[in-house]
């Protein structure tokens, strides 16, 4: 049998998990009766929620006698180094791009690494039916792109095609009668050159991803460059860093349709499952023989962010969750290495009661807490910090390319605000009505400016941003320049009093809320911290006087706080509190005379 791998590569939105229902439905993977979900692989809880794709998957059609292997890989900016990692094991990509938006930022950097690659893809110009699409406008800006990027005189000469993903067509030419997707599902086998394995050669296998299974332990997913894997053949493992070790592979699944299927034997071109080694990396390289040369080694961008995990010791700790402890909590982060490869954990030696965790994007933070919440965990988050090297003497700090696509109105204010957080502006390009800027700024810099933002832009503009490499400190950036408002003592929060408070700035609680000593409940707009009493009542005279009962006055608004908005807040002294059913914020020191006490005396060490 022969075997085409491909990945459906886009812009967040632009329509690849619907693509893949359509491909998933037509070649027979489910039964006629079956009830099949929009978007079926994005099956996690969370991507269902937020409707986008958080982890890459993969799946498998049979059609006219090949097996085409699927990668369905996620578009947000957050996971683009997973996007990335897929990449080196396909044939061929499918880049998806919608015909009312365009070529989007994300376009440009998936379509950038699948060019260096030397991959050539075939672009799917989606949505033509919706009222607002242009097709051949879109045909037009992605020949662009690819000349801007480069591409060889092979890439551009790109085969293309239509499709309405939602209804599953396909259309070789605009204008053409078709009714389903043959015109896709024969362009691939005729433009993706089958994977250059040989069956006959001993195993080589590579790793793009891993799984962790309760009974199997660690398994790894790749693809079969060379030869056969078979059940209890005898292995040898090797890592980029040249070492080797013996394994034994225990079991074998491949892919049909959704399903994993086990297999005694598996062979070159596909995609696959291996378990056997506890020991297996992405990158690692599975052989037969000793004397194999192990597979060019697959580069993984290094975290860039810190983030301090603390157990909850506030004054409600225990009320909502069931996992406190430093022990529940570091089993769990354990259980999360073995599969999360973007993630790295510092483990505390003594009897410290927190942990470090690294990551590469703030969104890799809010899926694993959003994830822990769910699961019972109580703890607490410090603010994310930026991992600073040191070389030859000199400070360096990872920058990112930032490019944005916004409504030409809001750019002055974007520029005003990357300037401030010490971004380098690089290039503007007129798109119609809306405008792409490229700046280079550092991950310090881009903290918590996600929210920032989508204020700034009214939720119209788009923005991505990946890493690019360490370059020398850009000095001090500076942090939020309003204050906290602070809750003074213990109890329920009145109305009356937070009606008062509100007057320093938007807060994050409504009455009835639980408050605590230290707990911040809004933002203060003065620039200094203000400490509130918020369980003051009306006084007795003054209600009568009023004549209102409780003598609250009436709604007002809570910003509700979200762990993305409460990442970008928190400031050095300040913590994120957060249970199964909240989310809080607090100073670290409680008590405001200490904080007082400690702010003199770190005034007066400078
Ligand atoms: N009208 C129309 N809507 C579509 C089409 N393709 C996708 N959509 C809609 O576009 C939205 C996004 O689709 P997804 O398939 O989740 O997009 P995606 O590219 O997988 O998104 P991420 O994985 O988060 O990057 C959904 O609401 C789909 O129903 C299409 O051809 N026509
Ligand atoms: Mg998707």
């Amino acid at each position: 049998m022969e075997f085409r791998t491909i990945a459906i590569i886009a812009h967040v939105d632009h329509g690849k998990t619907t693509l893949v229902d359509g491909l998933l439905k037509q070649s027979g993977v489910f039964g006629e009766r079956e009830k099949v979900p929009e978007r079926v692989m994005d099956s996690n809880v969370q991507e269902k929620e937020r409707g986008i794709t958080i982890y890459t998957k993969n799946a498998s059609v049979r059609y006219k006698g090949t097996k085409i292997n699927i990668l369905d890989t996620p578009g947000h900016t957050a996971f683009g180094s997973e996007v990335e990692r897929i990449l080196r094991a396909v044939d061929s990509v499918l880049l998806l791009v919608d015909a009312c938006e365009g070529p989007m930022p994300q376009t440009r950097f998936v379509l950038k690494k699948s060019l260096a690659l030397g991959l050539k893809p075939i672009v799917v110009i989606n949505k033509v039916d919706m009222p607002n699409a242009n097709p051949n406008k879109t045909l037009n800006e992605v020949f662009d792109l690819f000349g801007e990027l480069k591409a060889s005189e092979e890439q551009l000469d790109f085969s293309y095609i239509f499709t309405n993903a939602k209804k599953g067509i396909a259309y070789r030419n605009l204008g053409d009668k078709s009714f389903d997707l043959s015109a896709l599902f024969d362009l691939i086998l005729e433009r993706v050159k089958p994977s250059k394995s040989d069956k006959n050669f001993p195993l080589r296998f590579q790793v793009i991803n891993l799984f962790y299974d309760n009974f199997l332990g660690r398994m790894a997913l790749g693809k079969i460059y060379e030869g056969k894997a078979k059940n209890g053949l005898p292995v040898f493992l090797k890592k980029p860093d040249g070492s080797s070790s013996q394994a034994k592979i225990s079991k074998i699944f491949s892919f049909e349709g959704l399903e994993r299927k086990e297999v005694p034997e598996a062979f070159a071109g596909d995609i696959v499952i291996l378990a056997g080694s506890s020991d297996i990396c992405v990158g690692d390289t599975v052989c037969q023989e000793e004397k194999s040369e192990p597979l060019p080694a697959i580069s993984i961008d290094p975290p860039t962010i810190s983030v301090e995990f603390l157990v909850n010791n506030s004054p409600l700790a225990g009320r909502e969750g069931k996992c406190l402890t430093i022990g529940e909590i570091k089993n769990r982060l354990e259980k999360e290495l073995e599969t999360n490869v973007g993630l790295g954990v510092d483990f505390p030696k003594g009897q410290e009661n927190s942990f470090e965790v690294f990551v590469r994007a703030e969104m890799q933070i809010e899926v694993l807490i959003e994830e822990m919440k769910r699961e019972g965990f109580e703890l607490q988050l410090a603010r994310p910090r930026v991992i600073i090297k040191k070389e030859n003497g000199k400070l360096l700090e990872p920058v990112e390319q930032v490019v944005i696509e916004t409504p030409k109105e809001y750019s002055g204010s974007i520029i005003e605000s990357l300037s401030r957080r010490k971004g380098e502006f690089k290039n503007m390009i007129k798109k119609g009505k809306s405008i792409m800027l490229e700046f280079e700024v550092s991950t310090r810099g881009l903290l918590g400016y996600a929210d920032e933002f989508a204020t700034a832009t009214k939720g119209q503009g788009v923005i991505t941003h990946n890493f690019s490499e360490y370059k020398p400190y850009k000095g001090q950036i500076s942090v939020r320049e309003s204050g906290s408002i602070i809750a003074d003592r213990n109890g329920k929060a009145l109305a009356f009093s937070l009606w008062n408070s509100q007057l320093q700035g938007p807060l994050f609680i409504k009455p009835g809320d639980e408050v605590y000593e230290g707990m911040i409940i809004g933002e203060a707009l003065k620039g200094f911290d203000v400490v509130v009493n918020p369980l003051k009542q009306k006084s007795l005279s003054k209600r009568i006087r009023n004549k209102s009962a409780d003598g609250s006055p009436g709604l007002f608004s809570v910003s509700e706080m979200t762990l993305g908005k409460a990442l970008g807040f928190i400031k050095d002294d300040e913590l994120i509190e957060v249970t199964p059913s909240a989310i809080r914020l607090r100073k670290k020191n409680l008590k405001a005379l200490e904080r007082r006490v400690l702010v003199r005396a770190t005034k007066k060490e400078i």
